[in-house]
């Protein structure tokens, strides 16, 4: 018994952060992301003695992993697992490997135990255990919206084939993990109810940005839902600043390279990278203007890919 499962990362443009009261990890916000290309997790699944998780080569105990077999378990028949899983990019930097990790791991148990789940329910199965790997199970743009809180596509990745340049600015594990730090924010921050209060509407017009392919308006809703986000962060207490002093000098140079005419916009997740979303005709002059920031370690460019898939074992 043995399968193999693939996911990219997803970035949302609509963010997540903050979590409903109750059980089954639902998110307080709706949110719409991009799913990547390029960047990839690999994981097999195989049964064996006693669950053996290892991440990038090494033996890990993790507990969001451990919880998501558990909550398996309490529906299928599920034996002990030899996990192996493998990022092609920066773990735990704000580059969304939580998202493809579960994404990749349901994907492989699904396959390797028979249990013949369509996306819709992987993708739920997905949402319990990280919110964002919900988004991971489809490609190209994709929702996550109540009031089921299953990720469904919106768009697929040649509707509208915008590239994605990633700065990033550091390689090390962030301080402080989302989930801990959403906790934080719904519990201190005096933003969390207007931010809760203003998302749909956030939402739904970036829906109609997308389907209308009107880059201006989805570079307008994006950078306010990132920047509102991020306020959130802050006025957490004590204040969640993931930023470093690289993250904001590309801040400044994607505004600036929008005023000179290109279609770019930024976003910033839960870490310092910079994600500049752009036009594929822009994306040449986007790189070259964020390699060139002090302070960026490295850039990368992908495109928009598909959702989660098992190839054969
Ligand atoms: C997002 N982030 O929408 C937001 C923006 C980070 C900032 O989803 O607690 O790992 O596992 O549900 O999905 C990262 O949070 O959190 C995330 P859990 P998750 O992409």
């Amino acid at each position: 018994m043995r399968a193999v499962a693939h996911a990219h990362p997803n970035i949302a443009l609509i963010k997540y952060w903050g979590k409903a009261a109750g059980p089954g990890n639902v998110p307080a916000v709706p949110s719409l992301s991009i799913t990547l290309d390029t960047l990839t997790t690999t994981t097999s699944v195989t049964a064996s003695e006693a669950d053996d998780i290892w991440l990038n080569g090494r033996r890990v105990d993790d507990a969001k992993i451990r919880a998501c077999l558990t909550d398996l378990r309490e529906r299928f028949d599920i034996p002990p697992l030899t996990v192996r899983t493998d990022n092609s990019f920066p773990t735990a930097a704000g580059l969304a490997s939580s998202a493809s990790g579960f994404a990749a791991l349901i994907t492989a148990i699904d396959r390797a135990c028979g249990l013949k789940l369509d996306a819709t329910e992987r993708s739920v199965l997905a949402r319990r255990a990280s919110a964002s790997a919900a988004r991971s199970m489809f490609g190209g743009f994709v929702t996550l919206a109540g009031p089921d809180w299953h990720a469904e596509p919106l768009l697929e990745p040649d509707g509208w084939p915008l590239r994605v340049v990633i700065a990033i600015t550091e390689t090390l594990p962030k301080a402080t993990s989302s989930s801990a730090g959403m906790r934080r924010s719904a519990e201190t921050s005096p933003y969390f109810a207007p931010w809760a209060e203003s998302a749909a509407a956030d939402f739904h017009a970036a829906v109609e940005a997308v389907r209308a392919r009107d880059f201006a308006a989805l570079a307008e809703l994006a950078e306010h839902s990132c920047l509102k986000m991020h306020g959130l962060m802050l006025s957490s207490r004590p204040g969640l600043l993931y930023w470093n002093a690289a993250t904001v000098a590309c801040l400044h140079r994607v505004r600036a390279l929008r005023e000179a005419g290109a279609a770019v916009l930024f976003t910033v997740d839960a870490g310092p990278q910079v994600k500049a979303v752009c036009l594929p005709a822009d994306e040449a002059r986007v790189r070259d203007a964020l390699q060139s920031v002090p302070g960026v370690q490295q850039v990368l460019t992908t495109g928009l890919g598909p959702g989660a898939w098992a190839a054969a074992s």
